[in-house]
């Protein structure tokens, strides 16, 4: 129950001011800590920014183009109390990609850490609807337009009256075709995934630090490092390289106590505390974005006596609906629905399948999918039950087992790669006549993207060939789409109406 009048941005900070936290380190990052008190003066002062200089209205549309860093954080959380429908996207995206957002979401003004403006104002030369880019300054120094702007306003704002049901977060996904869609999320959906799965599931503490490598642009991230902690009156650090050495560094430095990240790292973690390193601060370990492998899960459980909560969770959904708990984990298992959430196993009509049997998920809860302007919704949420594109099972005892992706989405080492994103940008470089993009287990990864090739007559498909593919595709979308494995073929197995049979690659 949340009241009718209701704003994310003021309930994580100012609240929180009132709630008696103004003291409490609120973000870490660029070696700096902010109180609860800093972080609710800084928002205030952008907030007044925003809507004094920049012209912001509730409804507006805003893009964050940021590493994770407190200054992202604040731009965020001061366009949230704006009023303004935040869209936040990965620092790594080209201006192309950012083209496709910008014009599905209309966006009217983007606020961008200075070190990556050349991709965005390509982007904002090709869209005539974004009509502002503003720098910040994600370094601690606070020194680009929006800080200056910034700087003389009152540390007091009066928050724009939202409703509790209205717009506060575009979370973007790029789907199967590789068409970015837009999920809708209310101010209170911000509130819900806090007071559902990291109350009832984490429990989390004011003493808390989180710690963790996924985006805030990604809902997992924006989750996990910066609602969750901000709710609880807790820490988050953020780190621009979320590297396995760099998460290590930290978590030792500041005594983290719970960390997001994928199984990836949890194995790096793994092998460096065999090494030596101290992570014994850590009481909650949560893995997400990919399938945590049993061995990964067995030897976590063996050197730290604790176990790793596996969860699944989806953008549309915005945050983890499954998930194991501190008290009830296994293997190999996705656990069971975050409280106030069901899910189950149907058919392709939709009808529950019996135990055992592998099937679609779907689930329901207190968050789902609203897409915004597509036409996928309607086979996205089918009876009031939103069907996640995951293929699972659930065993006797109630809890639910990852089977398999239902679609072509590539989900390596925690990214969310759509093959014909990939597709595309392959087929740019003149070399190349056609190609098919899929993934492929991994042990490290989880999945791999693996681009099956022809070239065009005459071209040799040599280490070379594969480096400047590989390259190209770096330089063309963000780089971490790139395929891992590139294998050249004559032909692409395809039905007789000439469509790829990308299954038939997959192994
Ligand atoms: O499991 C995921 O991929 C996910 C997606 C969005 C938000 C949270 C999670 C865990």
């Amino acid at each position: 129950d949340y009241p009718e009048w209701l704003n994310a941005g003021v309930e994580l900070t100012d609240r929180m001011v009132e709630r008696g936290f103004g003291d409490h380190t609120a973000l870490i990052g660029n070696g700096r800590l902010r109180t609860y008190k800093e972080l609710s003066d800084w928002t205030n002062r952008i907030a007044h920014a925003l809507v004094e200089d920049y012209g912001i209205r509730p409804g507006h549309r805003v893009l964050i183009r940021s590493a994770n860093n407190p200054a992202m954080v604040a731009a965020w959380l001061a366009a949230t109390k704006a009023g303004a429908v935040v869209v936040n996207t990965m620092p790594m995206l080209r201006a192309g990609e950012l083209t496709k957002i910008v014009e599905k979401a209309q966006i009217s003004l983007a606020l961008c850490d200075t070190r990556l403006m050349d991709e965005m104002t390509a982007c904002a030369a090709a869209c005539p609807v974004l009509t502002r880019v503003v720098g910040f300054d994600g370094t601690a120094n606070h020194d680009a337009e929006l800080d200056r702007a910034a700087l003389g306003k009152p540390v007091r704002f009066q928050a724009a009256r939202t409703g509790r049901d209205d717009v506060a977060l575009l979370g973007f996904t790029s789907g199967t075709t590789g068409e970015p869609k837009a999920t809708m999320h209310f101010h209170r959906d911000l509130l819900i995934i806090a007071d559902g799965y990291a109350k009832e599931v984490l429990n989390v503490v004011p003493e808390d630090v989180f710690v963790g490598s996924p985006p805030l642009a990604f809902t997992f991230g924006l989750g996990g490092l910066a609602v969750f902690p901000l709710r609880f009156g807790a820490a988050a650090c953020l780190l621009e390289q979320a590297s396995p050495p760099n998460l290590i560094e930290i978590i030792q430095k500041y005594r983290a106590t719970v960390c997001f990240t994928a199984p990836t790292a949890y194995r790096v973690m793994l092998t460096a505390m065999e090494q030596g390193a101290d992570l014994s601060s850590l009481r909650a370990a949560v893995s997400a974005g990919e399938t945590l492998p049993a061995p990964i899960y067995a030897d976590w459980m063996a050197r730290t006596g604790k176990p790793m909560l596996d969860g699944i969770g989806a953008t549309e959904m915005l945050h983890i609906f499954l998930t194991n708990r501190f008290d009830d984990h296994r293997p190999g298992c996705t656990g069971r629905p975050v409280t106030g959430y069901e899910a189950k196993i149907v058919d392709a009509d939709g009808n529950e399948v019996p135990r055992g049997e592998v099937g679609r998920l779907a689930v329901r809860g207190p968050t789902g999918c609203r897409y915004m302007q597509d036409t996928r919704q309607q086979a996205y949420v089918q009876k009031g039950w939103n069907l996640t594109g995951d293929a699972f099972w659930q065993g006797e005892d109630g809890h639910f087992h990852f089977a398999a992706r239902t679609d072509d989405m590539i989900v390596s080492a925690g990214y969310n790669i759509a093959g014909p994103d990939v597709e595309a940008a392959l087929l740019a470089h003149a070399d190349v006549q056609e190609c098919a993009v899929v993934g492929e287990a991994d042990e490290a990864r989880g999945q791999i993207v693996v681009a099956h090739v022809v070239l065009r007559a005459g071209l040799t498909g040599d280490a070379a060939m594969v480096k400047r593919l590989q390259d190209h595709v770096k330089a063309t979308i963000a780089p971490y789409k790139y395929p891992r494995r590139v294998l050249f073929t004559d032909t692409l197995p395809k039905t007789q109406t000439g469509k790829i049979q990308r299954f038939r690659l997959r192994n």
